[in-house]
């Protein structure tokens, strides 16, 4: 799971977030990364986000449909209003489904793995440090290393330090 804030709090924000997805059902996070501070991509004119990665672990009977629902709620209860016209503009809290399990997905509104999980720092960086190994089911093969050597430029949402 992804997470990246750039408006408040952030640091609070992470926590609190981090909070309400361990309080799902059945969930316990077995893995967090260090938190990154890293340039705003794809809407430069915004502040900088904090991102972290989470591994959530979660009981047999999630789907990443109800899995999704949960996350907009987390997302909605910690202040985050979406700007149709800012697909990729500020947020409070932003919370992506990366991977679940080696399970593809390709529906209008959930595309597993995430599609845009190659070509950002942000999410690379954090996830290779609680997942180096994990495969990347998207068709085009590799894993988390691999996908992280490969990326396509090394300035996309770069990191700008560790935060924690
Ligand atoms: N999220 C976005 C758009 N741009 N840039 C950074 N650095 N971190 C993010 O989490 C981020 C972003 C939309 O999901
Ligand atoms: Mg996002
Ligand atoms: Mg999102």
């Amino acid at each position: 799971m992804g997470l990246g804030s750039n408006l408040g709090d952030r640091l609070a924000i992470l926590q609190t977030a981090r909070e309400r997805l361990a309080a799902l059902p059945g969930a316990v996070i077995t893995a967090a990364s260090p938190i990154y501070e890293t340039e705003p991509w794809g809407d430069a004119a915004q502040p900088r986000y904090l991102n972290q990665v989470v591994a959530l672990a979660l009981g047999p009977s999630w789907s990443p449909r109800q899995l999704l629902e949960a996350l907009l709620a987390i997302e909605h209860s910690l202040g985050r209003v979406r700007d149709p016209k800012r697909p990729f503009g500020p947020r409070t809290l932003d919370l992506d489904i990366l991977l679940f399990g080696e399970m593809r997905l390709d529906e209008p509104d959930l595309i597993i793995p995430h599609p845009r999980l190659r070509q950002r720092a942000f999410v690379l960086v954090p996830l290779a440090d609680i997942g180096k190994d994990l495969p990347i089911p998207d068709g085009q093969g590799g894993n988390v290393t691999q996908a992280l050597a490969n990326r396509p430029s090394k300035d996309a949402g770069k990191i700008v330090r560790q935060s924690e």
